[in-house]
């Protein structure tokens, strides 16, 4: 059900009518200056929204659109409220991490629009990952952002009536947040008119799938918490392709999936495209072996994003014991809370295996593909790369306690990626 919010003045906006909106706005056309010799282009590339690129001869900018329906498969509607929370979102976490998203210059709530800095020279990540190119500074980057984006709205930073006020701002997204539930934990695992595969390589896993019970409670498990599990402020939908990076930058970039829900399931969704990377590597090289080095490089990035996170973690719960969570004056020993940090941090890795695993099988049985892996042409080798992966995320649902640290995981990758498979 999608619900019926639409503003009087929504339309749509075409390239044609860009010069228009921005000389409506006095914000905009100030940063823009001289309409008349303005480049527009549209650049959506996403399932979701339109995305035009502005370029004068003073500067560009960036201008988002939600649709009242869904990019790529039109019959399907979904609210315009989602550019309101990505928005929203933005305004959130730009107290501590702004300078790892794009600046915000106007949002307009009758056209639904999120005008913001054109991110220049970077490039989604996942493309810059598909053609092999490292990122030095992401682990950095990436495990500051969600340590801080986690931390600053849980409740071991916020007093209780904060962290609920701040939830009521985000609750109704559930449209948005009924398409995770269903895509990612439901639809994968049984019949839906949906759901694409490698036919017919992977006919038979899919099979196995549908009738693995293990699985399928694992996967119910890891969607009970994510509709109930109230821990943070979540970006919602961070894979690679909600990143973009330059050399030395990097950008987080649409929110527009932000709620209120477990930790883990922001960092398994990066840790899944990550890994998903790596395994897609072979089905990339121009020569066997061209990708030795890189896939090396991602599988310690994997491992380096989650010892910084932990590490930023806890050392930001030490410097800020101020939320209603584990009030400090309560413990006299403050050994008690180091030792309850290790255990909730095993917590936080344990659910973000498990939403890992649970991201990778969607991208593979489910609706919406990624094209680290639907970019290998020949279909063969890429089922080859995908039923590999397939296994990690399987392992990563059902026994998630024996990957006991995340060098453990990485090892069970480097075995699955080498192991032959035979259809
Ligand atoms: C129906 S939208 C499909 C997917 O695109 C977004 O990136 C989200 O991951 C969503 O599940
Ligand atoms: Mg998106």
């Amino acid at each position: 059900m999608s619900s019926n919010f639409r503003p009087k003045n929504y339309t749509p906006l075409e390239v044609s009518t860009i010069k228009n909106f921005i000389e409506k706005s006095e914000k905009i056309k100030n940063i823009i200056g001289d309409t008349n010799e303005i480049e527009v282009k549209e650049v959506g590339d996403g399932n979701l929204n339109l995305v035009f690129f502005v370029e004068s001869k003073k500067n560009s900018i960036c201008i988002k659109q939600p649709l009242p329906y869904l990019r790529v498969l039109k019959d399907w509607p979904l609210t315009l409220k989602r550019s309101y929370y990505e928005a929203e979102y933005m305004k959130t976490h730009s107290e501590h991490v702004s300078e790892l998203m794009p600046k915000i210059y106007d949002f307009d709530s009758e056209l639904c629009t999120i005008t913001m800095e054109k991110l220049s020279p970077h490039i989604i990540m996942r493309h810059g990952l598909i053609n092999g190119i490292t990122y030095e500074k992401f682990a950095e980057d990436i495990s500051t952002f969600m340590a801080k984006t986690l931390f600053f709205t849980s409740d071991l930073y916020l007093k209780a009536h904060q962290k609920k006020e701040l939830n009521t701002k985000f609750i109704l997204n559930t449209e948005l947040c009924k398409i995770t539930e269903d895509l990612i934990f439901t639809d994968p695992y049984m019949y839906n008119k949906n759901n694409r595969w490698t036919s017919p390589y992977l006919d038979k896993q899919k099979k196995e799938i549908e009738n693995n019970n293990d699985l399928k409670i694992a996967v119910s498990r890891l969607k009970i918490k994510f509709m109930t599990e109230t821990q943070s402020l979540l970006h919602g939908d961070l894979h690679t392709g909600s990143i973009m990076v330059s050399e030395n930058d990097t950008k987080v970039i649409d929110p527009e999936f932000a709620f209120y829900g477990p930790m883990g399931f922001d960092i398994g969704a990066l840790i899944a495209n990550l890994l998903m990377n790596y395994f897609s590597q072979n089905g990339h090289e121009k020569n066997p072996g061209d990708r030795k080095y890189f896939k090396k490089w991602i599988l310690n990035l994997i491992i380096e994003i989650w010892n910084k996170f932990e590490n930023k973690f806890s050392n930001l719960w030490d410097e800020y014991p101020q939320g209603d969570a584990y009030p400090f004056k309560m413990f006299d020993n403050k050994n008690i809370i180091k030792n309850e940090q290790i255990n909730y941090l095993q917590n936080i890795y344990n659910d973000s295996l498990g939403f890992a695993g649970a991201k990778i099988i969607r991208r593979i049985f489910g609706f919406a593909h990624n094209i680290d892996f639907d970019w290998i042409k020949d279909p063969k080798d890429r089922a080859i790369c995908e039923h590999k992966c397939t296994n990690l995320g399987i392992e990563m649902q059902t026994n998630f306690h024996k990957f006991k640290n995340i060098s453990n995981l990485i090892e069970t990758a480097i075995k699955l990626d080498s192991e032959n498979v035979n259809f």
